[in-house]
């Protein structure tokens, strides 16, 4: 691991607009900073714990190497087969055929981190956590676990977070960022209480208009900046599917998913599930926070020739995920008895709630049987689809799947429309199989 910073894995949206500091009139946000700020260390000095005598003479963008997070815990330790794609901010996908869990378990559940998980996830310390809800609100909050766990009604969902860029290694030309594949995705049991509750209860005003979420975990400079800040519009925000979470699989949350409260906001990019969840601001406009503006996140608003140069006025912000489904079993390159009948499974989901239809393939593309699809135990779970198929003879066969949501949009066999940061791509997955 080094012990400098990785310029390469940053977002290339440093010139977009930056809004860490809070209007005026606005309360301070009390998440990271108060956090930070504790004891008067500076940000190095309160993640180490300590104050560091020489710290002015640290070269800028030199991270301490206590906090190479390589030092007291192993946190790979219980994943297993994850292929990390970077260490620092540590991101890793879960192949596809590790994925067959209706509920995706701990250990295959993939990570995402735009910067270092906070000291109190390391800790598992969550004594003095509070939940800040204010802004565009009559009643701003401010919530302990318990207050949470106490005050609404307890719900338990299986939810699909998905990166926005999952899919991304798919696209050609390539483009910036975590080369994701197809693993970026997972559908664990989340238990909290609804958003939608919490901010009836804080009284959501009439001016609101967008949600923007605040986390303490720390950007990987070290500096007083927000790692990430997204946030979604008021009225998705108040369907009945989001959840604030305090659980995973019946576990507190790993520190790796969101320790000790996160947000789950099926549907959207898994960027809006804000983890290590600390305020919640309801805002008067579209929220302007880290990673919101630029090509963060956003998509041209019309399609574009692959590779062009897309003007900011153009980029839109990416909402609805779209419809995809895995194959998690067989692993690609099983063999399997010609003429002989073989089950092929997977998943299928998409950003609008239902999934319609899957569809496979055993002649690439050329003719598609129908496969039986489950229901979904709750909206925006994934779904469990099965198909049974039969290799005439010996030789090389793909198995291609296909989804179609309700409004008959299905997935395409390339990657569909090119966009600068390569999100959104639902290319059909596709596995070989050798008939024996
Ligand atoms: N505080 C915080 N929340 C965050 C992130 C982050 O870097 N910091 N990454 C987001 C992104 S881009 C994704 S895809 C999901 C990933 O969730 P997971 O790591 O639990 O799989 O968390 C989201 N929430
Ligand atoms: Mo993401």
């Amino acid at each position: 691991m080094s012990d400098t910073v990785e310029t390469d894995m940053k977002d290339p949206d440093d010139t977009a607009p930056k809004a860490t500091a809070p209007e005026a009139g606005q309360p301070v946000q009390p998440g990271r900073r108060a956090f930070l700020r504790k004891g008067g260390l500076s940000a190095f000095g309160a993640m180490l714990g300590m104050t560091i005598p020489f710290e002015r003479g640290l070269p800028a963008g030199v991270i301490p190497v206590a906090l190479a997070q390589d030092t007291g815990q192993d946190l790979m330790s219980g994943k297993s087969g994850l292929v990390v794609l970077s260490d620092r901010p540590l991101n890793a996908e879960t192949p596809a055929h590790l994925l067959d869990d209706d509920i995706t378990p701990y250990d295959r559940m993939f990570i995402r981190l735009n910067g270092l998980v906070p000291q109190t996830a390391l800790d598992g310390d969550a004594t003095d956590w509070k939940l800040v809800i204010d802004g565009e609100v009559d009643k701003p909050l401010e919530l302990t676990l318990d207050d949470l766990k106490s005050q609404f009604e307890n719900v338990t969902s299986a939810l699909v977070v998905e990166c926005g860029g999952n899919g991304r290694a798919f696209y050609q030309p390539g483009t910036t960022g975590n080369q994701w594949t197809l693993g970026g995705v997972g559908c664990p049991e989340w238990t909290g209480v609804r958003l939608a509750d919490v901010l009836k209860a804080a009284g959501v005003k009439p001016s609101a208009v967008y949600t923007g979420h605040y986390g303490n975990d720390v950007h990987l400079s070290g500096e007083e900046k927000d790692t990430i800040s997204r946030g979604v519009p008021i009225e998705k925000a108040m369907e009945n599917d989001g959840i604030i979470a305090w659980a995973m699989n019946g576990e507190p949350i790993p520190a790796l998913h969101g320790f000790p409260l996160r947000l789950v906001i099926p549907g959207y990019p898994g960027s809006v599930s804000q983890k290590y969840l600390t305020r919640i601001w309801v805002r008067d406009k579209v929220h302007d926070g880290e990673k919101m503006g630029g090509a963060s996140y956003r998509m041209p608003a019309h399609p574009v020739a692959p590779g062009a140069e897309v003007p900011e006025s153009d980029m839109e912000i990416l909402t609805e995920m779209p419809v995809k489904s895995l194959i998690t079993f067989p692993e690609t390159g099983t063999s399997v008895a010609s003429g002989q009948q073989a089950e092929v499974r997977g998943h299928a989901w998409t950003g609008n709630g239902d999934v319609a239809a899957v569809h496979t393939s055993i002649d690439f593309g050329q003719t598609w049987q129908e496969a039986t699809l489950d229901a979904p135990p709750n909206r925006f779970a994934w779904q469990r689809w099965r198909a049974m198929v039969t290799l005439p003879a010996a030789g090389y066969y793909e198995v291609w799947a296909r989804a179609t949501d309700k409004n008959g949009v299905s997935q395409p066999p390339v990657s569909p429309g090119w966009n600068p940061r390569g999100y959104a791509n639902n290319i059909q997955h596709r596995i070989a199989l050798i008939a024996t």
